[in-house]
């Protein structure tokens, strides 16, 4: 093995050794949420809870949880208590909490099938729109693990104010990103990369990107009000992210993924019409406005043959080193070699990601 080979497998045991840890923390939280004496469960309620978050909250690449340990950990050095770990824990695990919440609902607005390699939540028999009730549940165990294990801290109303700023940008980005799509006013000319920008700023970045670390720099004893630069890397980050995600959900492999797309048929204002509309002819347009939103799958494999003939996949591979570029650089122009770790980190997980 060469030391670069050596080096990747050391990194890859400590990753896989801080993932079993977290998943330690997943069982204890679930437990304590299934004994809440706020509500008196029944054998059937407490099973049907259980069942519900083992669907729903561990079952992904758990990249936001363990970023937060991650970013504790490079912020604190080497040093930091077993209790305090234990808390980067907790918050790592409200933020996959938050990432399930989000995601039950967003498969019944995007009318999506399949999620981490299964039938999307709402898809179950006897599940439909009591996924919806699941989603409340989902998001109202946050605050109450917040409560149990940071009530005393300096930051527990920073860290509450956290999360509801965020929560309340995420709906907004979704909200956006629905109202575009509405029946009646499918009308190709208004997608821009402005728009789509202000769609993914809000819909993904700062959930997926500035709350990790945000909640990290808390647990460290920092000010958020002396991070901007920081949470401007972070969203610029989380637009690239959400650029792949538009990406991989036409050009991806559907098996890597464990989701089929469903972004031509729901006429979504993402990166790859919008690109396709800013190099496309008059005669490609037109085969867009009739092709794009449809259910049919004539249609959506029209729009992806366009897409091949316009080589959207050479504009992303050129998107994709850009952006790579220009995040490293303000990375490194970072005052702070802890921060600039912690932001290194999080860009060598995405880089080139196929799921
Ligand atoms: C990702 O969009 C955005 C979200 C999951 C946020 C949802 C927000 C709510 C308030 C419900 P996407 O639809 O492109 O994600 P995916 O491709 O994973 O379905
Ligand atoms: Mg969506
Ligand atoms: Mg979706
Ligand atoms: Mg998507």
């Amino acid at each position: 093995m060469c030391t670069y080979q050596k080096l990747r497998a050391k990194k890859e045991a400590a990753m896989s050794e801080l993932k079993s840890k977290f998943l330690e923390v997943y069982s204890i939280l679930k437990s304590e949420l299934l004994h809440d004496p706020s509500f008196e469960f029944t054998h059937d309620s407490r099973q049907w809870v259980e069942r519900m978050l083992d669907y729903n909250v561990p079952g992904g690449k758990l990249n936001r949880g363990l970023s937060v340990l991650d970013s504790y950990k490079l912020l604190k050095g080497e040093e930091s208590a077993n209790d305090e770990l234990f808390l980067a824990c907790a918050l790592g695990w409200c933020i996959e909490w938050l990432q399930a919440y989000f995601l039950v609902l967003d498969d019944i607005m995007d009318n999506s099938h399949t999620r981490r390699g299964q039938p999307c939540w709402f898809r179950l028999p006897k599940i439909g729109l009591i996924a919806i009730n699941d989603g409340l549940i989902l998001r109202n165990h946050i605050p109450r693990i917040l409560k149990k294990y940071f009530r005393e801290k300096p930051y527990y109303v920073d860290l509450l104010d956290l999360f509801n700023e965020v929560e309340f940008q995420t709906a907004h980005g979704q909200m956006i990103d629905l109202v575009t799509t509405l029946e009646g006013e499918k009308d190709l000319s208004k997608y821009s990369l402005l728009l789509h920008r202000r769609i993914v700023q809000y819909k993904t970045a700062y959930y997926s990107f500035y709350l990790p670390v945000a909640c990290a720099l808390l647990m460290a004893g920092e000010n958020l009000d002396n991070h901007i630069g920081v949470k401007n890397i972070l969203i610029e980050m989380g637009t690239y992210f959400q650029v792949q995600d538009d990406y991989l959900d036409c050009f991806g492999d559907p098996k890597v993924m464990g989701k089929v797309g469903t972004d031509i048929e729901d006429f979504k204002c993402s990166w790859l019409v919008v690109k396709a509309l800013e190099c496309a002819n008059e005669e490609q347009k037109q085969l867009l406005h009739e092709n794009y939103g449809k259910a049919d799958q004539a249609c959506v494999a029209k729009v992806k043959e366009l897409y091949k003939v316009l080589d959207l996949e050479g504009a992303f591979a050129e998107y994709e080193s850009n952006s790579y570029e220009k995040l490293r650089k303000s990375i490194e122009a970072h005052p702070s070699k802890a921060v600039q770790a912690v932001l290194k980190s999080f860009l060598e997980k995405i880089y080139k990601r196929l799921k």
